[in-house]
């Protein structure tokens, strides 16, 4: 399988954010993408080409076109305030306020465009986020002109970012980006199979009212573990979208078994559904190691994912997500792309 990477991922580095009442540096940081790289390499999964440049145009087809627009001018306005450290915004138009007049203030700006303090900007963000975006339509690229799979090797991560909100480590939705791609260049249905720990909130808000995307989640159960407020079984699709939005919410402490019997499910539903294509949302923040999560995937678990995939026989596209077990990150998402490709 082929693996899309850019370096410039790199640049979006010395993030802080808010953990357990403390401010300290960001859990999604530049070795995880660094550390897959690599185990790509020594696991010789295959040839690491870099992104073709992209304009914003595939971006502003998922997300409104002021949001997209606004994310570039973050840093520079930042700066030019003065300030240094992280961007980042410290009130939200939630209910009771008014969320559809657009503010003036950066501050202002940053919390009308995301639901959390979670997706910092420093000098080199715009630029990381830009590049993860262009290695996603690249990789979506190579399996439109025939691959059975590629590997998007994503970073920033996508699936918290909504139409008009960041959030999450998330600015621009890479899966819900190349979905839209797919169908904008003819395919009738896509899946998104997400399986990163944490709900695909701005995901399944993109396409939640949609029939020719389908949807499904499997993750921390919303009601104790974030993004808290999206993820619930109930939500199955609005509208003409009714049905083809589907949730996994699972409990603390979940295993392979537990786990496993939530992806048979997703992958029955999506063989009904037939899509053309599958867009895997890939986090590996499952594992039983990782810092900020509370499922117990092992190592061994992770070529299973794979292998049930390919029994799809689909082309599939898979998009990095989330995975802070620096350690053991390539390990795991590179076992999830040797258990496809066997
Ligand atoms: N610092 C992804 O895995 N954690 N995003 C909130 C307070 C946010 C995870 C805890 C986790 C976001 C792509
Ligand atoms: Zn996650």
């Amino acid at each position: 399988m082929k693996t899309v990477f850019s370096p410039l991922h790199a640049g979006h580095a010395g993030t802080m954010e808010l953990n357990n009442g403390e401010i300290m540096p960001g859990f999604e940081k530049p070795s995880r993408a660094e550390i897959i790289r690599a185990r790509v390499e020594s696991e010789k999964l295959g040839p690491i080409l870099p992104p073709q440049i992209h304009d914003l145009a595939a971006a502003k087809r998922v997300h409104r076109a002021d949001y997209i627009d606004f994310l570039p001018t973050v840093w520079p306005a930042w700066e030019a305030a003065g300030r240094s450290g992280s961007a980042l915004p410290f009130t939200w138009p939630t209910r009771g306020l008014r969320g559809d007049a657009r503010p003036k203030s950066l501050d202002a700006l940053l919390g009308f465009y995301s639901f959390d303090a979670g997706a910092p900007f420093v000098k080199g963000t715009w630029d990381a986020i830009k590049s993860s975006y262009d290695v996603a339509l690249t990789a979506a690229a190579l399996v439109k002109a025939g691959e059975n799979t590629a590997f998007a090797l994503c970073r920033p991560p996508g699936h918290h970012a909504g139409d008009a909100f960041m959030g999450g480590y998330c600015y621009i939705n890479n899966a819900a980006v190349v979905a839209q791609w797919y169908l904008d260049e003819g395919a009738r249905r896509v899946s998104i199979l997400d399986v990163d720990y944490h709900h695909g909130n701005g995901t399944q808000q993109i396409f939640y009212s949609r029939s020719d995307v389908q949807v499904l989640n499997l993750h921390g159960d919303p009601m104790v573990e974030y993004p808290f407020f999206l993820g619930h079984a109930d939500e199955r699709g609005a509208g003409a979208g009714e049905g083809f939005n589907v949730n996994y919410p699972m409990p603390f402490g979940t295993t392979w078994e537990q786990w496993n019997a939530s992806l048979e499910d997703a992958c029955k539903k999506l063989e009904a559904y037939a899509p053309d294509v599958v867009v895997v949302s890939l986090g590996v923040d499952t594992f039983e190691k990782d810092p900020i999560s509370r499922f117990k995937l092992r190592s061994d678990d992770y070529p299973k994912i794979g292998r049930r995939i390919r029994k799809l026989g689909l082309p599939t596209l898979f998009v990095m997500e989330g995975g802070y077990a620096v350690e053991e990150i390539g390990v795991n998402a590179v076992g999830v792309l040797t258990g496809f490709d066997e």
